[in-house]
């Protein structure tokens, strides 16, 4: 059953987001309070009773059994557009991210980490189904119909994919998504199906999604009213709609989250919860006191340091809890490189949008002290190659979870590379498609169409396997020197097997849409 109640009483505002619970997201004083409690008693006292009374209901659910309660919990933030070189940990020396930097002191870093697209949409469809994205028709960000229709691309994703929430909803987990979602739901896509369909029991999003959702004012220097960043999504129904400053959105998805994740300790249920923000993604609105000289970069990296700040609130809460400590899974990264003049991924080439190392190699954290040995926490992993499509069937391993029926992932089992148990790269090559809509973008011209890497090679060409292009990552991570000429054995076998997998995939429109010029 989908319910939903909104009310104001006194200064704060309650919203009920499913079945379930009811969460309180706001206050109108800025001092929030987040508490949930099950549906029917919500139904039977009302909504004044509960709040006067607090936390205070019974499970509405039947707790899962003892096995169920031991198995690691996951956390998995999923940054929107951030730079490889951009967590201080990798290397930025204009930032401090000290909350994502002690999660690397105290688990892996891992430097050759890639997600499956350099746009949002399909990286996020990739993360979530353990299968390229353009399996699902998801091979740019998802916008308006005429836009999707025209680049030959889905307007949601199918509620019928693999989706790794579902697994472990069925395994008896808890499972929650806060934060940006864009895989349906945006623009004048009002039919798309709530994140809850996907197997989340709960969800509060932003602007690229449907259900329960926080929108961002934006506040500027000189301005006395704030501007709402406004795609529609207001007007498209299926939830709540709470305006919030685009500074502090985070704080609300992690308020939420920490409420869920407390929820599910009451209930005894292992959690598996999506924490997406979308902090530095464009525009870029920090707390009016730091813009400083409001240059772009400047506002990134205020953005990013805030961002940090909002999201060590539940860092927190799990490391000072030994329970959550020894058991659970907390992974960092980013759904694709950053934007032109915003983040940066130096020493890597290419930005957000190109199939260059820039645009799909994201940093990657992994922090589960219960579960790596202390000889590996605080390590650096500067070879094994996998990606997002991988931490699926890698999850459903540590997590002790079935993989749904007659499914075949694209990604591979590395559980022990992600504990630091193990250095095994990804066996199968990694292969991409550029989105239909990204021939050219910003400075760059002429993009290549499909990209592949494979063990030290890194190969990029055309639909029709022309302009080939070979880089040698061992000794070139800046992709600055081809080797295309020297190694024509390479280039034929790497081309042919890349060709295959692009057509094993369903078409999008990008041959149309981006040609060279003759
Ligand atoms: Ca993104």
């Amino acid at each position: 059953m989908q319910f939903r109640y909104e009310c104001t009483f006194g200064r704060h505002e309650y919203y009920v987001t499913n079945s379930r619970f009811i969460i309180c997201l706001i206050d109108l004083n800025m001092k929030t309070e987040v508490n949930r409690t099950p549906l029917p008693d919500l139904v039977r006292a009302g909504v004044l009773l509960l709040m006067l009374g607090g936390m205070l209901c019974a499970p509405c659910t039947s707790v899962a059994a003892n096995d169920v309660k031991k198995r690691p919990n996951v956390i998995l933030v999923f940054i929107d557009d951030m730079g490889w070189a951009d967590f201080s940990c990798f290397g930025n020396k204009e930032a401090s991210t000290p909350h994502i930097d002690q999660l690397a002191a105290e688990g892996i870093a891992f430097e050759q980490f890639y997600v499956n697209s350099p746009i949002c949409s399909p990286s996020r469809v990739a993360v979530s189904t353990g299968q390229y994205p353009q399996r699902w028709r998801i091979s740019s960000y998802l916008n308006n119909r005429n836009s999707n229709e025209q680049r030959g691309i889905a307007n949601w994703l199918d509620v019928r994919a693999p989706m790794l929430a579902r697994s472990l909803q069925q395994a008896g987990y808890a499972t929650g998504h806060f934060g940006k979602w864009h895989m349906g739901g945006q623009r004048n896509i009002h039919d798309a199906p709530l994140i809850t369909e996907y197997g989340f029991d709960e969800s509060i999003t932003n602007f690229e999604g449907l259900g329960a959702r926080v929108l961002p004012l934006k506040y500027s220097p000189g301005r006395k009213l704030p501007v709402q960043h406004n795609l529609g999504s207001h007007t498209l129904g299926h939830g709540p709609v709470i305006w919030h400053d685009r500074a502090y959105v985070t704080e609300k998805f992690t308020e939420a989250a920490v409420a869920f994740v407390k929820f599910a300790e009451s209930q005894d249920q292992p959690f598996y919860l999506n924490l997406w923000p979308d902090d530095v993604h464009t525009p870029m609105h920090p707390p009016l006191a730091k813009w400083g000289d409001g240059e772009n970069r400047t506002l990134y990296l205020a953005v990013l340091e805030t961002m940090d700040q909002q999201l060590g609130v539940i860092f927190d809460y799990v490391r000072n809890s030994e329970k959550l400590r020894d058991n659970t899974v907390v992974l960092v990264c980013s759904d694709n490189g950053p934007e032109v003049g915003f983040g940066s991924a130096a020493p890597l080439r290419g930005h957000k949008a190109t199939l260059y190392e820039g645009g799909v190699r994201s940093s990657l954290v992994a922090w589960a002290p219960g579960l790596m040995q202390e000889r590996i926490q605080g390590s650096r992993n500067h070879d094994s190659v996998f990606s997002a499509i991988d931490l699926v069937p890698s999850l459903l391993s540590i997590t002790g979870t079935a993989a749904p029926e007659g499914v075949t992932f694209d990604g591979e089992n590395l559980a022990d590379t992600l504990l630091g148990k193990s250095k095994a790269a990804r066996v199968k090559p990694l292969f991409f498609r550029r989105p239909p809509d990204r021939k050219n973008f910003r400075h760059y011209s002429v993009l290549p169409d499909l990209a592949v890497r494979s063990g030290k090679w890194k190969l990029y060409c055309d639909y029709d396997g022309g302009n080939t292009d070979l880089y040698n990552l061992a000794e070139d991570v800046s992709e600055q020197n081809p080797v295309t000429d020297r190694n024509p054995s390479v280039v034929a076998s790497l081309t042919e097997q890349l060709l295959s997998w692009h057509a094993s995939m369903p078409p999008d429109n990008g041959p149309v849409l981006g040609k060279r010029p003759q």
